[in-house]
């Protein structure tokens, strides 16, 4: 029984609104309708299809979901060959110089002639296809396997959203349109992230891809069209195969310029960046013009093309070993090389952390000459498998840098070692731990390690530490780079000498930084250890280590279990502050600094030292005449009281000095208690 009319105008109907609004999201990317409303629709034609599949239609957009898997993939014959094009072997400007004088010489051009019109593209680094369309449907899509045979894999691009599977009423009866399927930067980095997760998950036969190019071959090549279908693939036309002749329906065409936007009004992405270009001059500068925006493209791209634009001048050009003579690429530096591992290093960072690195035999990619590759980390390093005399891909796009892509598995040596993270810093040899959370080894030797030097100096001078005034980065890197310190102890071994001697150091500044050098051995025990870098030891931590032990002695031989027992310390804090005290070049370096006159009351531990100030609450306004803001906050943290930012209800006192402001006024207003310096010394005084 036949579909009721209003059936079949529903569907057709329908058809027409996806197709519409397909176009709109993939081509013009100015999607009209809301995905779900585009999904409730595309329900409906599914539905209506299954109930009357006599009504089912190759160009139906329930089509592109793909069908059975393949045993394999049948030989097209193309109608007309697909041809190679020639690539311009010189990557400067003088590839399109040589391109357009022999396009001149070929055509017979005097130099008093007109320049060449020639229209500029891309070359997406992609797979070349032919899609076919009869009386407007697509029927057909095939590599370009040898130009004169590909392979049959319509299944695979209907599932292309970007791919009209029907054309407008305007298209000839026959069309056959050629252009490059791609995968985007974004989804082939989408496309890995979820095959890693499911090799994580322990799926087997699952890979990561190398390159997007090298996913989108496995994509267009894949027997299931449902898997096709997970890998994201987009397509841009760049020219046409077999089409109608003009008395068989078919347009009439004067230049290849017009065909890409007769392309673009049937459907077909092209472009935006394709231009019309006269002369070589114009190419150079649509040359340096796409290079310069090579590594900001959605995709990747290994090189422009340039093509005569005049139809008729193509034809005089003609072909030459089957590659036209009207048409040439124009590469950039090629963004991936091969290359061997001569070593595997590991760098430490100023913070300590360790970095593998692949060092590699010279090669030139992306426009420099690579000698080392960052692995990131043990996971990464890992993953990729990078051995010691592998042959490996290594890939520089743009100012990034540069990363082994990928081991060639067949060229590795039998008797290659597996690459292990060292447990000791290559620096100093102290401990290199890894966290449990974490991706990175880092080196526990802070305050020793030489690649962390500068860290450490800065980290100990900075305000909140034990504040040494005027030490900043520019000073530590002079002093350290002219090997005038080399440790933290160093810093209080320094005489006016060595300071002077320093660029562009003055003597009343040298003598500055000597006397903020002094002033800073007074400090308090929670700025100290806050000042040694110990990994998760913040102020706050800091403060309750001190307040907890008393004494710095005891902190540094506690146990983690006794570490734990402190308020806040959990785990992670407490193994971090454990091991840096078991490095003997730590210790060594608070002997000497103590040595040196770094001093700090100490107190009685916790538990028997008294807290006259408990749960009080206190607020600080104003510039006390002789303590800092800081040091009056330490030393009510001390005494066991709570620094608020505000007056409220619930504020114990009010310390206030001059100029204090809005605080004062509501403390007043509040009637609360309003101390100056003095009356603070009294009341921690107890
Ligand atoms: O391989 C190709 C990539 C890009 C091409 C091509 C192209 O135009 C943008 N154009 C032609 C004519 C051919 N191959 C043969």
């Amino acid at each position: 029984m036949s579909a009721p009319v209003q059936v079949r105008e529903r569907i057709d109907a329908l058809r027409e609104l996806l197709h519409h609004h397909a176009h709109r999201y993939y081509v013009l990317d100015d999607p009209q309708l809301p995905d779900a409303e585009y999904d409730k629709l595309f329900r409906e034609l599914q539905e209506l299809e299954a109930q009357h599949p006599e009504l089912a239609s190759p160009d139906s957009p329930t089509q592109r979901v793909g069908g059975k898997p393949l045993d394999g993939f049948a030989r097209v014959r193309h109608k007309v060959p697909m041809l190679s094009i020639r690539t311009e072997t010189d990557i400067e400007a003088s590839g399109a110089h040589s391109f357009d004088a022999r396009v001149r010489r070929e055509l017979g051009l005097a130099e008093s002639d007109p320049p060449v019109e020639y229209v500029g593209e891309l070359k997406f680094d992609g797979l070349a296809m032919n899609i076919r369309y009869e009386n407007g449907v697509l029927v057909q899509a095939a590599t370009r396997g040898d130009g004169e045979i590909g392979e049959e894999v319509t299944q695979n691009i209907r599932t292309i959203g970007q791919v009209p599977l029907r054309l407008p009423k305007d298209a000839p009866p026959v069309l056959e349109v050629r252009g490059e399927v791609y995968m985007s930067r974004g989804d082939f980095e989408k496309l890995n992230e979820s095959q890693r997760e499911k090799i994580a998950k322990g799926a087997k036969g699952e890979k990561t891809f190398v390159n997007p190019r090298n996913a989108a071959a496995g994509a267009v090549r894949q027997l299931d069209p449902a898997i096709a279908r997970q890998r994201p693939l987009s397509f841009f036309a760049y020219g046409l195969g077999e089409i109608s002749a003009p008395e068989a329906g078919g347009p009439t065409f004067e230049t290849h310029f017009e065909i890409l936007m007769t392309l673009r009004s049937w459907g077909f992405p092209v472009s935006d960046r394709t231009q019309i270009a006269t002369g070589a001059d114009e190419l150079i500068a649509f040359h340096q013009a796409i290079g310069k925006d090579r590594d900001s493209l959605p995709f990747d791209i290994d090189g422009v093309v340039y093509k005569v634009n005049s139809l008729a001048l193509q034809r005089q050009l003609g072909f030459v070993s089957r590659e036209p003579r009207w048409a040439v690429a124009h590469k950039y530096p090629a963004q991936e090389q091969l290359t061997t591992v001569q070593a595997i290093d590991v760098q430490v960072g100023r913070t300590g952390k360790l970095t593998p690195v692949a060092k590699l035999a010279p090669v030139f990619v992306g426009g420099v000459t690579v000698t080392n590759a960052t692995l990131h980390n043990e996971d990464e390093a890992r993953r990729k498998d990078v051995r010691v005399g592998d042959t490996v891909i290594v890939r520089r796009a743009g100012d990034v840098i540069p990363e082994v892509v990928a081991v060639v598995p067949e060229k590795r040596h039998h008797d290659a070692l597996q690459f292990t993270m060292p447990r000791i810093c290559p620096v100093c040899g102290s401990d290199a731990v890894r966290e449990e959370g974490e991706a990175d080894y880092r080196c526990t030797g802070g305050l020793f390690c030489g690649a962390q030097r500068k860290q450490a100096i800065l980290h100990f001078a900075q305000r909140r530490a034990v504040d040494i005034d005027g030490l900043g980065e520019k000073l530590v890197d002079q002093m350290v780079e002219a090997k005038v310190i080399s440790t933290l102890p160093d810093l209080y071994r320094l005489g006016l000498a060595n300071v002077v001697a320093l660029d562009r150091m003055a003597e009343k500044s040298a003598q500055n930084v000597l006397a903020a050098l002094e002033k800073s051995k007074q400090t308090t025990l929670p700025r100290f250890l806050y000042g040694l870098g110990v990994r998760h030891v913040g102020e706050t931590t800091a403060k309750e280590l001190a307040r907890h032990f008393g004494k710095l002695d005891s902190i540094m031989d506690a146990s983690v279990e006794q570490l734990l027992e402190v308020p806040d310390v959990g785990p992670i804090v407490a193994e971090s502050v454990h091991t840096f005290f078991r490095q003997p070049h730590n210790r060594e370096v608070v002997e000497q600094l103590r040595s040196c006159g770094v001093t700090w009351e100490e107190g009685e531990p916790e538990a028997r030292a008294p807290k006259p100030l408990a749960g009080k609450t206190i607020v600080l306004t104003g510039t006390l005449p002789t303590l800092s803001r800081d040091q009056a906050k330490d030393m009510l943290e001390a005494a066991g009281a709570k620094v608020a930012g505000s007056v409220s209800k619930k504020t114990d006192y009010v310390v206030a000095g001059a100029e204090a402001g809005s605080k004062l006024d509501k403390a007043r207003e509040l009637g609360v208690t309003v101390l100056d310096e003095d009356g603070l010394r009294v009341l921690l005084a107890g």
